[in-house]
């Protein structure tokens, strides 16, 4: 009866673990692409510069194009009404886009984003991160997930197209969480979840056995 107890409490202990938590502020300014001064170029796309600074937040290194929600083409955000595509209108894409972002030296750092197509280049710093682990959002997009541990108070972030010349590199509602306050990732709070349950119902059947 006792280790039923111990049973139930470590199941609930998961569970509110795996509901509470709110989530960290991103420390990435507009990572849905929501705000800025957007204008049609063509079929709900906007053409972006480098050195344009219609996109709040972000440093356009190499060309990009902004789209809304529903593009011509039939494309549509993740998050909001915005989403940003890594090519251009050019046949030789090489897009990116760049943010400083004020960090902890030695803190670690979630990053995910919504992708669609090819799955868009993340440096730190200048170094590429591979990522984690992605999740279906739905038929288009999915959620994509990788770490990085600050060395410096400020980290330059870049989003870039990994393949120049391809075409639809989509990205949308990026966040840089603090590792410590970030929410468990689903498939592991699920399983811990899932193992508590079925040591419930192991007791159970056993405590059901002896009467
Ligand atoms: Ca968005």
């Amino acid at each position: 009866m006792k280790a039923t107890l111990v049973s139930i409490l470590a199941a609930l202990v998961v569970l509110s673990a795996t509901v509470s938590p709110a989530r960290a502020s991103s420390i990435s300014l507009n990572d849905s692409f929501e705000a800025g001064a957007w204008a049609n170029t063509i079929q709900n796309y906007m053409q972006l510069s480098p050195g344009s600074t219609a996109l709040t937040g972000w440093a356009i290194v190499e060309e990009v194009v902004w789209g809304l929600t529903l593009t011509g083409d039939g494309h549509y955000a993740a998050q909001g009404d915005y989403f940003l595509d890594l090519s251009s209108f050019g046949a030789t894409s090489v897009g990116a886009i760049e943010q400083v972002l004020s960090t902890t030296p030695g803190q670690g750092y979630l990053v995910s984003l919504a992708s669609a197509g090819v799955i868009a280049g993340i440096q730190v710093d200048g170094l590429g991160l591979a990522p984690l682990m992605s999740t279906p959002i739905d038929s288009a997009w999915s959620t994509v997930m990788y770490f990085f541990n600050a060395v410096d108070s400020s980290t330059v972030l870049r989003v870039y197209n990994p393949l120049p010349g391809y075409d639809i590199i989509f990205v949308d509602d990026l966040n840089v969480t603090p590792l410590d306050d970030s929410p468990v990732p689903e498939p592991l709070s699920m399983l811990l979840v899932g193992s508590g349950l079925a040591g419930l119902i192991v007791r159970r059947r056993a405590w059901g056995r002896t009467q």
